[in-house]
């Protein structure tokens, strides 16, 4: 992922760094100990945590002989998956997931996610969408007793670039709150998705029933996504 540290985008203290990274490289690894069988598909998200399950995953497959094929959810994941000598395919190829493996922004205690922080939303919520199983590493800081306490940035919603605004004043005029598009990080102009799209963040001032603001997100024409709003993920 490129981004980490704290809600104002600075990086982090050497120490916390450290020990994040520590806490993310135990929960990638432990994710494909125990749930990566050999002949599966597997869904391979995208950010910094996922980059350990992926390590892991190449070694398993040295060691054990493993026959895996593997379905990005980022160009990021492709990268990945190439640059450790991984098998890469796709939905057309291979519509039926086994196992999807991905990172979070936020986790309540009910395993309810944020994901998208990273930008990947869309793709990622569509690989784990057509998957039988999705394992979510999240380290310590990822624990969130009310969505949007941890996340500072907001909900991201991708969006067609051509309704941005509309979509944010649907958006904020239901909800409250305020929506920002997200800018590249040199502020040239906005950060466009693998999709070609725009980020909408919107950062809200009270706590929202996600499950109605999900089903509110998915009626509005333009958000990217038909099948539930990307970054909000319901536990059943
Ligand atoms: C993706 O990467 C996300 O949806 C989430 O936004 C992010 C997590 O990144 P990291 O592992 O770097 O915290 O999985």
């Amino acid at each position: 992922g490129t981004y980490g540290g704290d809600a104002n985008g600075a990086c982090p203290a050497p120490s916390t760094m450290s020990k994040a990274e520590e806490a993310k490289k135990l929960a990638g690894r432990a994710a494909v100990e125990n749930h990566v069988r050999n002949n599966q598909v597997l869904g391979i998200g995208s950010g910094s945590t996922i980059v350990h399950a992926v390590q892991r995953i190449a070694e398993r497959v040295k060691q054990e002989n493993l026959n895996l094929v593997c379905i990005p959810t980022s160009f990021q994941a492709r990268q990945l998956i190439l640059q450790y000598g991984l098998t890469l395919s796709d939905l057309d190829r291979h519509p039926e997931i086994d196992l999807a493996i991905d990172g979070a922004d936020e986790v309540d205690a009910d395993l309810n996610l944020i994901k998208g922080g990273g930008g990947c939303l869309t793709q990622e919520k569509i690989v784990a969408g057509y998957a039988s199983r999705f394992i979510v590493i999240a380290d310590f800081r990822k624990d969130s007793k009310n969505l949007g306490d941890q996340w500072h940035k907001g909900i991201p919603i991708e969006v067609i670039p051509m309704a941005y605004v509309p979509v944010s004043r649907a958006v904020t005029q239901k909800f409250g709150g305020v929506i920002e598009l997200r800018m590249a990080v040199n502020k040239a102009g906005p950060v466009v998705t693998d999709n070609g799209n725009f980020i909408l963040d919107w950062k809200f001032d009270r706590v929202h029933k996600w499950s109605e603001v999900n089903t509110a997100i998915k009626m509005i024409p333009a958000p990217v996504f038909s099948s539930g709003a990307p970054s909000l993920y319901f536990h059943e």
